[in-house]
């Protein structure tokens, strides 16, 4: 790994919000066993069964307020508040721990659970209440909010932003993220396209695994911090 690093791109997913006690989506008894994925993460599913998908939203939603951030967010607002370098930290995750760890700046790359994409007139804007009981868009009135979340077969959030931070990054950082869903998963090599180093922290070897020039496995609550010391120095 680059010693002193000065240019940082960071990329989580669910795995580091599992020790918080949000579920992951791939690992036994996440997510995708218990609903079915097309129907409740892609457009389709949504047009097919709106009711559905709002109330797995809502429910999701509402559970945010149930769980906190561990030892994994609140050290990646630390090296926020004190790695001098650049830093772009992205999060596949829809939840909002790593704001309230105290991250000021992320990139939801596939939106959030606290936000309303209209799809009528195509605002987005906070929320924090169900959708489930068709609201109205607070700005043209329609009873067409969904959830502002990126689905498969969508465009995911700032992409141009986050690779522009690769092109020019000298260390990628993918933690807590099987690697199973593209374009997140095609980091590593964009990241190694530059000749950054990359690193994995994963609870286990993620599906590529392979790719990073380091891979540390262990819980995200221990891993994260440890590495974020070694960057600021102890
Ligand atoms: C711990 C831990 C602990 C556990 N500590 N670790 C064929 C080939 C290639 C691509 C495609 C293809 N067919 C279709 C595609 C594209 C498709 C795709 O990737 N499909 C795959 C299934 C193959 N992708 C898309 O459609 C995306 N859009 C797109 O590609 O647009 C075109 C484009 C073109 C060019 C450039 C850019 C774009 C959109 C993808 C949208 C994904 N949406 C979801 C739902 C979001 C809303 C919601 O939350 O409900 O995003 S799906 C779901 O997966 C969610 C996650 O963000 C995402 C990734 O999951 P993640 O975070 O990796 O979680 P898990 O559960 O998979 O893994 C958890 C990991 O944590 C595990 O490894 C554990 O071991 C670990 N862990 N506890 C540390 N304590």
């Amino acid at each position: 790994m680059t010693d002193q690093p000065k240019s940082i791109v960071i990329l989580t997913g669910a795995g580091i919000s599992a020790e918080s006690g949000i579920d992951t989506f791939r690992d036994a008894g996440g997510l995708w066993e218990k609903h079915q994925v097309e129907d409740v993460a892609t457009p389709e599913g949504f047009a097919r069964d709106p009711d559905l998908v709002l109330g797995f939203y809502d429910l999701r939603r509402a559970a945010l307020g149930k769980v906190h951030p561990n030892e994994a967010h609140r050290a990646l607002a630390r090296l926020e508040r004190e790695f001098p370098g650049e830093l772009l930290l992205v999060t596949q995750n829809v939840d909002d721990l790593h704001e309230r760890g105290g991250s000021d700046r992320v990139l939801h790359m596939h939106g959030e659970l606290k936000s309303a994409l209209c799809q009528s007139c195509g605002i987005r804007t906070p929320w924090d209440a169900a959708m489930s009981n068709r609201p109205p868009c607070p700005v043209c009135q329609a009873p067409t909010l969904r959830p502002d979340v990126v689905w498969f077969g969508e465009m995911p959030y700032q992409m141009e932003r986050i690779y522009a931070a690769l092109s020019q990054c000298d260390l990628f950082v993918s933690i807590g993220t099987s690697g199973a869903v593209y374009p997140a998963a095609g980091f590593v090599q964009d990241a190694r396209a530059a000749r950054a180093a990359t690193l994995e922290l994963n609870l286990e070897p993620s599906e590529g695994t392979h790719h990073f020039t380091e891979a540390r496995h262990g819980p995200a609550g221990e891993l994260v911090p440890q590495w974020v010391d070694e960057v600021l120095g102890g």
